[in-house]
């Protein structure tokens, strides 16, 4: 890449200084909404500053997967949605936009709070024949019943998409849990047959330390259809200060990238990376490493695409 060339990159608005989205495998798209937070809003700014930190990975690639996806991805910009028309309104513009994408491409959104998760699921769930499993990155399990005297927030959404057929619950895996909450709300996908890794469990584990969870998620999911949600608080608050619900005690940058990476091998339809809130952020630490995660999650897909032997699916069925 030139001088001219790289210049003109740190100024694009797209992801990595991708190309507008056309008929690449991958698509990137925004979820710009936040009506649905219980503490700080914020997030519907999130993703025009993960792309911002994005940039400097315009010409990378990957160390461990020795791809770059730029060449096959394509930035869809932001959902156009109408924020103040409620969160049922949202959410069915949210799916009938994810469902668009989804069915042309391998998508990665990028949020807004996590209430948006649910109608992409909804969205992907059209797109397979059975229930999905799931991979769920978060300081909190979001399976309350109810969002303080709300049917529907962005703490009720794996509760719902259970409830809904969406995803399976035995193919349900958390990661990183540490929130208050009531044990029936905490313990709701393991009561039902999931798996959670509280973050409790995770402490002082990292690199090979971290192998036995990864090898025990990969043969519980197997090669089911899989949806991946990160929400960026599931890192301790040192690593990103910048979401609207921060809980101390999580887990590190490394420790979640150790994982991720292991779990490339799960056969994914989509990622979603939620609650990155930049008006709380510091040093950008919270929009560069939800870049990074993002990044490292499309450098893992295109190294199946590119080396078919690894490669599992994808894209969207039928
Ligand atoms: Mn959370």
């Amino acid at each position: 890449m030139s001088i001219g060339q790289f210049a003109y990159a740190m100024n694009s608005n797209r992801f990595m200084a991708c190309a507008p989205l056309n008929k690449q495998t991958f698509a990137l798209a925004g979820v710009p909404f936040d009506g649905a937070v219980t503490n700080r809003p914020g997030a519907r700014f999130g993703p025009q500053e993960v792309r911002r930190a994005s940039l400097m990975f315009c010409d990378g690639i990957h160390p461990v997967f020795d791809v770059s996806p730029i060449d096959h991805l394509g930035d869809a910009g932001d959902m156009r949605l109408p924020n103040a028309s409620g969160l049922a309104e949202v959410r069915s513009q949210i799916q009938s936009q994810a469902l668009a994408l989804m069915t042309a491409h391998h998508c990665v959104f990028i949020g807004g709070d996590h209430s948006v998760t649910l109608p992409l699921l909804r969205a992907a769930r059209q797109g397979v024949s059975e229930p999905l499993a799931l991979v769920h990155f978060d300081a909190h399990c979001d399976t309350w019943t109810q969002h303080f005297d709300e049917p529907s927030g962005h703490g009720t959404w794996t509760y719902e998409a259970i409830q809904e057929g969406l995803v399976s619950a035995e193919h349900t895996v958390q990661i990183g849990l540490r929130s208050s909450g009531d044990r029936a709300a905490r313990q709701y996908v393991q009561d039902q047959g999931g798996l959670i890794y509280a973050a409790r469990q995770l402490r002082g584990l990292d690199g090979d330390g971290l192998s036995g969870v990864i090898d025990n998620v990969l043969a519980r999911i197997g090669q089911r259809p899989c949806y991946l949600t990160l929400d960026i608080d599931v890192l301790d608050p040192a690593f990103a200060p910048g979401t609207g619900t921060p809980e101390p005690g999580g887990l590190s940058t490394s420790q979640v990238l150790t994982v991720l990476e292991g779990l490339i091998p799960l056969n994914m339809v989509a990622m979603d990376c939620c609650e990155v809130a930049p008006a709380y952020d510091h040093a950008e630490l919270t929009s560069n490493a939800a870049a990074t995660l993002i990044w490292t999650y499309l450098s893992g897909q295109a190294s199946k695409s590119i080396h078919p032997v690894a490669a599992s699916g994808g894209r969207l069925r039928g």
